[in-house]
């Protein structure tokens, strides 16, 4: 049997190899970059985007699986966000703020789609967290990042007490400041899941910062749109042991 998208994700973790995710905003796909991962270590891609075009997620998943065989996630803007052709869906709940539409409404609608099109549904708590600029996330959703430590540890916390199978920390596309690794190392000391960081990671010093401070998957997104060559550097830090 294959194994579940979630199941290599969980057993890289127990292995204290991290992963690596290319984020593929289908606005701007550049099928460079996907023969290029196809040549470095690149575990993922997520395919999604904030304000998308109905339908664009599954064109750019289509024309993703006839050039490379590594496992497509997608990474929901909305409940329309899907498609049959990828591996899995990051089934996202966004609990870092108080807007019940990005807490359970979207994912309510979303449910019987991804029962419909047996998309394996890995449940994520998303927590934003402050990036120094406004993120896209932030204007969709009406919420706000979180700043206190505190309040994010306790956050991951729950979501894993609430049996979410992945925490995703996320600074925004394009965030001016990464998570810190202050933060992921306080996360990482109360939680069991696999800890998923991404937003604003520009080069393979903050990369290898990100994983030496705990980081299960490092997703890159920006940063490999405006310079796809910058791939291979940071691929490289990734197959290892933490
Ligand atoms: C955004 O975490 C991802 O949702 C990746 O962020 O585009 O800044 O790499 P960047």
């Amino acid at each position: 049997m294959i194994p579940s998208i979630y199941t290599k994700i969980h057993v890289a973790k127990k292995k204290q190899q991290p992963q690596l995710a290319v984020l593929i905003d289908p606005d701007k796909f550049n099928l460079q970059l996907i023969h290029l991962a196809n040549q470095c270590r690149v575990s993922y891609f997520f395919v999604g985007g904030s304000t998308l075009a109905k339908g664009a997620v599954h064109q750019v998943v289509s024309t993703i699986k006839k050039h490379s065989n590594i496992p497509i996630i997608i990474f929901p803007g909305d409940e329309t966000q899907l498609s049959a052709k990828a591996e899995a869906v990051l089934f996202l709940s966004l609990l870092s703020g108080r807007n019940p539409e990005y807490l359970i409404g979207k994912q309510v609608q979303a449910a019987p789609l991804i029962k419909k099109i047996k998309l394996e549904s890995i449940a994520t708590a998303y927590i934003l967290v402050e990036g120094k600029n406004t993120s896209a996330t932030q204007k969709v959703t009406g919420t706000h990042p979180l700043k206190n430590t505190k309040e994010i540890v306790h956050t991951a916390l729950a979501a894993e007490m609430l049996g979410f199978k992945t925490v995703y920390l996320e600074a925004g596309s394009g965030a001016r400041k990464s998570v810190s690794t202050s933060i992921i190392k306080q996360v990482k000391k109360v939680l069991n899941i696999p800890l998923i960081v991404g937003g604003g990671i520009d080069s393979a010093a903050k990369a290898q910062q990100l994983i030496s401070a705990g980081a299960d998957i490092v997703v890159v997104g920006n940063a490999l749109e405006k310079n796809p060559f910058l791939l291979p550097e940071i691929a490289s830090l990734f197959n290892r042991k933490k």
